[in-house]
C-alpha cells in the first residue's frame, strides 16, 4: 500500500510509504485519492495530516513515469480534490518536499515543517514548469518575486526560510506527527482556510525591478526553453484567472515533458545517480575516514584540503619546507574565506574548520591518516619519491591516492611495496567548488581501496566517476581531442572568435580558446615539448598553439594569448594570432576557407564522440553515460543536451 490511513482519535494520518523518497506514482496518486474519499465519508475525522514514511516527504512525480503516456488519476487532479476538501488537509514535512510534492503540500490547507527539510520548485533543473499548479498556487501564497526565484531557478529553500517568506505556517520542533497533532487541534474550529486557487495573487512590489529580473532570467536561460516557460506560466497566473492559469501550466508542462530539453536532463539525472555505481563493489566496505593527508599546498593540494576541511575531515598537510608550508597555509585560508563570502559557513566554523589543519614537512606526522592524497608537480622522478615516502611512513592500511592529471598512475604505484592500496583521485580546479571527480581505478587497486575513494567522493558531495588508467583519464582525453581538432579547424580558416561563439551559442559557458587563455597556455606546450619525440608522426600536428607560446603569449596573465587582454579579462580578437594561422597553414600547404558554425560544432561533437567510444571500447569508463557526466560537470558541456554520448544515441540501460 503506497497510502496507508490511520486515526489518532478525531485525526486522520496519511501516510505515503513508497521508498526512497516517496517519489508520486500511480500508486500514490490513486492510494492519496482513496484517502480523500474516506476522510471526506467518515464523519468521524474531522482533519487529515498528510505524513510520509522514510528519510524524506514527498520528493516530486516520480520521473521514471514521464517516459510512459499519463495514466489517471492525474496529480492535479488529485490536489485540486484535496484543495476543495470540506475538512483539513496538514502538510507535515520532513526531509525534502520537492516538486509534486510541493505542490501537493499547497493543495493542503496547512503546512508545517521540521527545521531540516527543504523545500522547492526544481522542475527547471529536469526541462520542465510545475505541472500541478505550482506556478498558480505559490505566488497566491508567497510574493512573486520569490516565487518567481523559487521556480525559474529551481532552488529549494530551507524551513526557517519558508517560514519567513511564507510558504509554511510553522517550524515543528521535536516529533513531527506530535507537531502537527498540535498545530491541527488547535485548528479544529477555525473556518477553512481559503483554498490557495481562491485567493488573489501577490503582484510584483516593484514593475523595474521585476523587468530586471526578467531580463537576467532571458540572459541566463541561454537557448534553454524551460526557464523562460516558466517566467511565462507565473506572468499568466499573475495576470489571469487560477482556473486559466491552471490550464495553461498543465499544457506547457506537457508539451515541454516530451521536448528534447526535458529527455535530455532526464538522462543526465539517472546518469548523475549511476554514475557512483562500480558492480564490483556492491558489497565492499570502505576503509575509515577520520584523518586525511595531502602532499603539496599549491593550488591543488590546497584546494583538496579545503574540500575535506569543509566536509569535517581534519587535514595534514605536508610540504618540504616551513615557508611552503605556510603559504599552503595562507592558501587554505582565502579558500575558506571565499566560503565565508558566499555565506557557505561563518565565522565560527571557518575558525573551526582551519583549526583542523596541520601542517608539516614531515611525513612522519602522515601515521595517523586513513587516506592521503598527492597533489605535487607533474613529474614522475618527484612522484616515486613522494610514494616511497608515504609507503615508509603511512600506515599498510592506508589508501594512497595521486591527484594526477596525466601521468601513469600504475607506474607511480609501482615505488611503493602494496600498489594495491594506491588509486588517482583527479580532482578539478577549484578543487572544493568543482563536482566532479574521476577515480582512476589502477591495475592492482583493491576492491578496499577503490571503495574507500568512492566514500570519499561522497562525503565530499563529489560526482565520483571511475575512470581507468590512460593518458588524460576521461576528460583531459577527450578535452585534448577535441583541442586538437578545433587548432586544426582554425589552422583550416576559422578564427579563434568564431569557433568559440558557436560554443557559446550551443551552451558552453566558454570557448574552447577563451578557456585555454583563462587556464595558461604554458603548462600544455611543456607538455607538448616533453611528449615531442613520442609524438606518432603520421599524426596531423598545429604548430599555432607553440607559436603563440614562443612569443610568450601564455594567456590572460600575460596580458595575451589567443586573444588580447587590455583591461586583464575581457577577450579582443588580435589580427597578429590571425597571421599566425594564416602563416601555420601556408607552411603545411593548406588552402583556408571559411567554416559555419554548424561545422564547427559538428565537427567538435563528433570528435568528443569518437574518443568517448575508444574510451568505452578501452574499458577506461564503465559506461557512455559516465562520459557525459565528466563531459558535463567538468568540462562545461551544456546539461541540457544531455552530453555528448547521449546526443550520439548512447540513453541510459
Ligand atoms: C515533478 O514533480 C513534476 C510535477 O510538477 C508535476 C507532475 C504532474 N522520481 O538523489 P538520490 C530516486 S518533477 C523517481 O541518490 P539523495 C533516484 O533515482 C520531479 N526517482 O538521493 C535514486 O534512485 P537509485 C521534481 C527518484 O538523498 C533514489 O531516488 N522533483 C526521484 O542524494 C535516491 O536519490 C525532483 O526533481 C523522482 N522524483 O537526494 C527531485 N527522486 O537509488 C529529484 C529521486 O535507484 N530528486 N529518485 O539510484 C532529488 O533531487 C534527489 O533525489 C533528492 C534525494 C533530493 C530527493
Amino acid at each position: 500500500m503506497a497510502v496507508t490511513l490511520t486515526h489518532l482519535d478525531d485525526i486522520a494520518i496519511a501516510t505515503v510509504d513508497n521508498p526512497p523518497v516517496n517519489a508520486v506514482n500511480h500508486a500514490v496518486r490513486e492510494g492519496l485519492l482513496a484517502a480523500l474519499a474516506e476522510t471526506e465519508a467518515n464523519p468521524a475525522i474531522r482533519a487529515t495530516i498528510l505524513l510520509c514514511a522514510g528519510r524524506s516527504f514527498i520528493a516530486g512525480a516520480d520521473i521514471r513515469e514521464f517516459g510512459q503516456p499519463p495514466k489517471p488519476p492525474h496529480l492535479p487532479d488529485v490536489i485540486d480534490r484535496m484543495e476543495g476538501a470540506t475538512k483539513p488537509w496538514l502538510a507535515a514535512i520532513h526531509g525534502t518536499a520537492l516538486g509534486g510534492g510541493l505542490e501537493i503540500a499547497l493543495g493542503c490547507h496547512y503546512r508545517i515543517a521540521a527545521p531540516s527539510a527543504r523545500l522547492g520548485l526544481p522542475e527547471v533543473t529536469l526541462g520542465l514548469i510545475p505541472g500541478a499548479g505550482g506556478t498558480v498556487r505559490l505566488p497566491r501564497l508567497i510574493a512573486a518575486e520569490e516565487a518567481l526565484e523559487m521556480i525559474s531557478g529551481g532552488k529549494p529553500v530551507t524551513a526557517p526560510k519558508a517560514l519567513d517568506i511564507g510558504l509554511i505556517d510553522a517550524l515543528a520542533e521535536g516529533d513531527l506527527q506530535e507537531a502537527a497533532l498540535d498545530f491541527l487541534r488547535a485548528r479544529l474550529d477555525a473556518p477553512l482556510p481559503t483554498p490557495l486557487r481562491h485567493r488573489q495573487p501577490h503582484a510584483p512590489r516593484d514593475a523595474a525591478d521585476w523587468d530586471k529580473r526578467r531580463q537576467r532570467l532571458h540572459a541566463r536561460a541561454r537557448g534553454q526553453a524551460a526557464p523562460l516557460a516558466a517566467l511565462e506560466a507565473i506572468e499568466t497566473a499573475l495576470k489571469e484567472p487560477a482556473d486559466l492559469a491552471l490550464a495553461r501550466e498543465r499544457d506547457s508542462f506537457l508539451r515541454l515533458k516530451s521536448h528534447p530539453e526535458s529527455a535530455a536532463l532526464r538522462h543526465v539525472f539517472f546518469a548523475e545517480r549511476a554514475a557512483g555505481q562500480m558492480p564490483r563493489l556492491k558489497d565492499v566496505t570502505p576503509g575509515p575516514l577520520t584523518q586525511i593527508g595531502v602532499i603539496g599546498g599549491g593550488t591543488m593540494g590546497a584546494g583538496i584540503a579545503t574540500a575535506c576541511l569543509l566536509a569535517d575531515l581534519p587535514v595534514t598537510l605536508i610540504e618540504r619546507d616551513a615557508a611552503a608550508c605556510e603559504a599552503g597555509r595562507a592558501r587554505v585560508t582565502d579558500s575558506l574565506d571565499g566560503a565565508r563570502a558566499r555565506r557557505l559557513i561563518d565565522a565560527d566554523r571557518h575558525a573551526t574548520l582551519l583549526s583542523q589543519l596541520a601542517t608539516d614537512t614531515d611525513y612522519a606526522a602522515l601515521t595517523g591518516a586513513d587516506l592521503v592524497i598527492e597533489a605535487v608537480f607533474e613529474d614522475m622522478d618527484l612522484k616515486h619519491a613522494v610514494f616511497a615516502a608515504l609507503d615508509a611512513h603511512t600506515r599498510p592500511d592506508c589508501i594512497l591516492a595521486s591527484n594526477t592529471s596525466y601521468l601513469d598512475i600504475n607506474d607511480i604505484a609501482r615505488a611503493t611495496a602494496q600498489p594495491d592500496r594506491v588509486i588517482g583521485l583527479h580532482f578539478f580546479s577549484p578543487a572544493h567548488v568543482m563536482k566532479l571527480l574521476e577515480l582512476i581505478v589502477t591495475d592492482r587497486a583493491s576492491d578496499r581501496a577503490l571503495a574507500t575513494g568512492f566514500a570519499l567522493g561522497k562525503r565530499l558531495r563529489k560526482l565520483t566517476v571511475p575512470a581507468g588508467v590512460c593518458d588524460g583519464f576521461i576528460g583531459n582525453r577527450i578535452l585534448s581531442s577535441y583541442r586538437r581538432d578545433t587548432d586544426a579547424i582554425l589552422q583550416d580558416g576559422a578564427t579563434p572568435s568564431q569557433i568559440d561563439q558557436a560554443m557559446r551559442d550551443f551552451g558552453f559557458p566558454m570557448g574552447i580558446f577563451e578557456m585555454q587563455d583563462l587556464a595558461g597556455l604554458d603548462i600544455s606546450w611543456a607538455m607538448r615539448k616533453r611528449r615531442a619525440a613520442t609524438r606518432d608522426p603520421s599524426e596531423r600536428y598545429v604548430d599555432i598553439a607553440d607559436t603563440l607560446c614562443e612569443a610568450g603569449r601564455f594567456g590572460r596573465k600575460t596580458g595575451r594569448g589567443w586573444y588580447l587582454y587590455e583591461d586583464g579579462k575581457t577577450p579582443i580578437p588580435d589580427p597578429e594570432v590571425e597571421e599566425i594561422a594564416r602563416q601555420s597553414a601556408a607552411a603545411a600547404g593548406i588552402t583556408r576557407r571559411s567554416f559555419s558554425d554548424d561545422e564547427i560544432i559538428s565537427r567538435i561533437l563528433a570528435t568528443m564522440q569518437r574518443e568517448g567510444e575508444e574510451i568505452l571500447n578501452e574499458n577506461i569508463a564503465e559506461r557512455a553515460s559516465d562520459i557525459d557526466v565528466v563531459m558535463i560537470n567538468g568540462y562545461g558541456f551544456p546539461r541540457w543536451r544531455g552530453g555528448p554520448m547521449y546526443m550520439a544515441g548512447h540513453r541510459n540501460s
